[in-house]
């Protein structure tokens, strides 16, 4: 059973310290999304609930502060989903010819 004998650290386990490594939190990273002059405020909200799985309430605050302050974080994840998250944006904007960018900042 996982924790007993297995070296988890559950009750009965011989483990009684942690490396360093072993509690470090994976490494995430920030999608963020950059404003523009032409994307319309309704592609973008669409964008955060489809791709960021945002609520309709939570994704227009997220456009409206991005449209006001430049930029703003969409979700944070582990690199490869952060990496396919910028690329759905990307083949989305692009497709409904919109100049909709998205980067990954380090979280
Ligand atoms: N600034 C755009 C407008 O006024 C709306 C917008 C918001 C565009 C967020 C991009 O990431 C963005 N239509």
């Amino acid at each position: 059973m996982a924790g007993e004998q297995d070296g988890t650290g559950g009750p009965g386990s011989a483990l009684k310290e942690r490396v360093k490594t072993e509690r470090r939190e994976p490494v995430q990273f920030k999608v963020v999304l950059l404003n523009d002059d032409y994307t319309t405020m309704e592609f973008v909200v669409r964008v955060l609930e489809t791709v960021f799985q945002k609520s309709p309430a939570e994704a227009y605050r997220i456009m409206m502060h991005v449209h006001l302050n430049g930029k703003g974080i969409a979700g944070v994840y582990p690199w490869e989903v952060a990496e396919t998250k910028v690329e759905t944006v990307t083949a989305l904007a692009r497709h409904a010819e919109f100049p909709l960018r998205a980067a990954i900042e380090e979280a």
